[in-house]
């Protein structure tokens, strides 16, 4: 059955880029080796990029799964001939000593943290995924999963509030579709939610919960060894009720993709607005004089943890981008204050490496 524009996530956001156009506008729903499926009011199609299109882009800003693009019809495919601007694009560094980007996904609302309360519960990983969700623009949810399996959830709830200001925690037992009710809020009609975590967080459980049915393998638990990915494509699925999902394969190195210092003052908010007082603009907080963050860890109020996992994405993200420097990238106003904040040692640390870690 064919979709309206809007059942496939349309809105005035994109109609707005619409200038009297020949093309016909698509949504990226799947990603091949060799080319793409896209679908727009005509059907869904196999896609390639057109030569001229291809030309104009870095490999890394080729469409990824969410994208909007726009379209021309041959006989059996589509030929993509311009994409339209991104609402959000959630980016990780491809693994590696390469500062390349990867994009997850594009154009989405929400992108929901699925977390197991079981075997992977981390402060400083989910610490490290909401930097990213920061900079992609969408919102976070976090979702703590498998309350079953464990004793008691609240000291994981506490724990978990102290990382986020205003981000939702819902905690849930996904073989019990009931204590997923609350994720409908985020799934309706043309809202595109992003499901990330680990590999066997219960991800693809969910999205067959919301969707009604056994469509994305799960992990069988007697037959697959722990840490095995059982999702291993990034698929677009259509819930019934016009949400649209994106289910993902677990993350396994999550290294930060950030550019400028927006999203881990956002993330880091508390560390941030004690900062504002601290005797140095660029304080490291680590032994500098009259540093209020290091009072906030004497007395208490902060995890001297969480400021060490401050300090280890700041300068992950600074390496990223000396590095992006390195191959001729240019480097704007909002990258200026992180790279004034690269401490001496951080850069001797760095060409003594020769490059990324
Ligand atoms: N007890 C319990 N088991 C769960 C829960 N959620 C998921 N599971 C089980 O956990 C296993 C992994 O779930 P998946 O949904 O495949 O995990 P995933 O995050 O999609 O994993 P990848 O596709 O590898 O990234 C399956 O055997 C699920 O049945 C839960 O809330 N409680
Ligand atoms: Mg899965
Ligand atoms: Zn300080």
């Amino acid at each position: 059955m064919e979709k309206t524009l809007e059942e496939l996530g349309w809105d005035p956001f994109f109609e707005k880029q619409l200038k009297n156009t020949k093309f016909l506008p698509a949504r990226i729903i799947r990603k091949h080796n060799s080319g793409y499926d896209l679908t727009c009011l005509e059907g869904t199609y196999y896609a390639r990029i057109r030569g001229k299109l291809r030309k104009d882009l870095l490999k890394e800003e080729w469409p990824a799964v969410g994208d909007w693009v726009l379209c021309s019809l041959e006989k059996e495919y589509a030929m993509i001939e311009e994409m339209l601007k991104r609402k959000s694009k959630l980016s990780r560094k491809v693994s590696g000593k390469t500062s390349q980007e990867q994009i997850i996904a594009a154009n989405a609302d929400t992108i929901f943290l699925v977390v197991s309360l079981f075997e992977d519960f981390n402060p400083r990983k989910i610490e490290r995924y909401l930097a990213l969700i920061a900079e992609s623009g969408a919102r976070a949810v976090i979702i703590l999963n498998k309350v079953d399996l464990i004793a008691e959830a609240a000291p994981f709830l506490e724990e978990a509030n102290k990382l986020v200001v205003d981000t939702p925690i819902i905690v849930t037992n996904a073989l019990k579709p009931e204590t997923l009710k609350e994720l409908e809020s985020y799934t309706e009609k043309g809202q595109t939610s992003v499901f990330v975590g680990s590999s066997g967080a219960g991800k693809s459980t969910i999205v067959n919960v919301l969707l009604g049915e056994q469509k994305q393998v799960v992990k069988d638990i007697g037959k697959h060894k722990k840490g095995q990915h059982t999702t291993t494509s990034r698929d677009m699925i259509f819930l019934s009720n016009g949400g649209i999902l994106i289910d993902n394969p677990g993350i396994r190195e999550l290294r930060v993709w950030i550019d400028g210092d927006d999203a881990l003052n956002e993330t880091f908010s508390d560390i941030d607005d004690l900062a504002q007082n601290c005797k140095f603009r660029n304080c490291n907080h680590e032994q500098e004089p009259d540093c209020k963050v290091l009072e906030a860890i004497e007395n208490g109020s902060i995890d001297q943890e969480r400021v060490d996992n401050w300090r280890k994405l700041r300068e992950e993200s600074t390496e990223l981008l000396m590095k992006r420097q390195e191959h001729g990238r240019p480097v704007d106003q909002r990258h200026k204050s992180i790279l004034a904040g690269w401490t001496k040692q951080a850069r001797a640390n760095y060409n003594r490496r020769g490059g990324l870690r």
